[in-house]
């Protein structure tokens, strides 16, 4: 019998890339959407007609057990949050009602319908928790065992999650791992997070549809993957015979700049200085000045590896964005 999963965030870039692996994997895939009229249900059902939707809400416990006796999953997804995290420093409460306790509801929701002993939970957690503060072990990149600062309400929302989620794991005998995943991109990325505003901004002024792009902070460093790889890795811990914590990340990093560099040479231009100014309005209150991961745990024990490199990621995205900005008028 085909096995049943179950996605929360299935709108979201994680979503969309897990969905097709699973449906791939000849599972039967479920996913929550929110909302009374969710405009990107319409894209979604054309695109990925196989995905059989339901509506539920993190904040509200009920929808979520209901979701879960509609589904039958044999594993849970949760990839649902307030993900962005300078829009965290504006919605903070939202962001620990969904980002935090939004992880608790899903878990007693597996709990209420009699699911703690079958159902296998992945959580997403994230590179956020560390903070960027380099104290631990200086150039060596963040591992399971790394110490936490979070530095946002996001990374405090999803700290929480991170050990609410150990904790039924300890306490219940749940099979459920958390994925500490540093950043990762690609053609499904919101426009909100930087490498996307970059790379839809650098095809529209390669068709002369914009001048130039307002950006904030350019020196923080991040750890840059591909979302697709990264959902091999969300799978592959639920496959474990025991639940734990994996760290998926590249284990190189690289500034805002250097995207700067390989996304404008992709369209020619050798200096994108002229194009970039910078506005205030997109800095934070506190800043992660950098994030570099340490995945020697997941290519060992899940025989993970990243495929797509830094320049491999900048030119799917660039390529990605000049396609769709020269079939859309506006
Ligand atoms: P994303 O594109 O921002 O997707 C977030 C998803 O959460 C969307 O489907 C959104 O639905 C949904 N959502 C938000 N509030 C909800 C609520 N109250 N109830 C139900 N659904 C809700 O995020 P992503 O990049 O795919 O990331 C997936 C997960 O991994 C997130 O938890 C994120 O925090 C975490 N993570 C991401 C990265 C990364 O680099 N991408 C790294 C580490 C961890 P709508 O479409 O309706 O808004
Ligand atoms: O910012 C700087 C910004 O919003 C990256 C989420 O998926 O990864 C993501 O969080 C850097 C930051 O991603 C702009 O200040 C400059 O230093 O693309 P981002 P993020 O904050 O790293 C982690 C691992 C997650 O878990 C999150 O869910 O870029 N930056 N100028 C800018 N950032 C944005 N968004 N927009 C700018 O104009």
């Amino acid at each position: 019998m085909a096995k049943r999963a179950l996605i929360t965030g299935i709108t979201g870039q994680d979503g969309h890339h897990l969905a097709d692996l699973l449906h791939d994997k000849g599972y039967e895939v479920y996913g929550i959407i929110r909302g009374q009229y969710n405009p990107k249900r319409t894209l979604l059902e054309r695109e990925q007609p196989f995905i059989k939707l339901i509506e539920a809400d993190l904040t509200d416990q009920s929808s979520l057990v209901r979701a879960m006796e509609v589904a039958k999953p044999d594993e849970v997804y949760n990839l649902a949050a307030i993900s962005h995290v300078g829009y965290s420093f504006k919605n903070p409460q939202l962001t620990a009602d969904t980002t935090g306790k939004g992880v608790l509801n899903v878990l007693e929701a597996i709990r209420l319908s009699g699911g703690e002993k079958t159902v296998r939970f992945y959580q997403a957690s994230t590179s956020e928790m560390f903070g960027g503060l380099d104290y631990n072990r200086p150039g060596e990149g963040y591992d399971e065992n790394s110490l936490f600062h979070p530095r946002s309400p996001y990374g405090v929302a999803k700290l929480y999650g991170h050990w609410i989620t150990k904790n039924y794991r300890e306490s219940y005998g749940m099979h459920a791992s958390c994925g500490i995943l540093f950043n990762h991109e690609g053609e499904h990325r919101g426009i909100e997070f930087v490498t996307r505003k970059i790379s839809n901004a650098v095809a529209r002024i390669k068709l002369g549809k914009q001048d130039y792009i307002e950006l904030g902070n350019l020196d923080p460093k991040r750890d840059w993957g591909y979302a697709g790889d990264y959902v091999e890795g969300m799978w592959r811990m639920l496959q474990q015979d025991e639940p734990g914590d994996y760290v998926l990340a590249t284990g190189e990093t690289h500034t805002i700049g250097e995207f700067l560099d390989l996304a404008f040479k992709e369209i020619g231009v050798d200096d994108w200085k002229p194009y970039v100014k910078q506005n205030p309005a997109f800095m934070r209150p506190a800043e992660v000045d950098i994030l570099l991961g340490n995945p020697t745990k997941a290519e060992k024990v899940l025989g993970w590896k990243r495929k797509v490199d830094f320049p491999g990621l900048v030119k799917l995205m660039v390529t990605n964005d000049l396609k769709l900005e020269a079939q859309s008028k506006d």
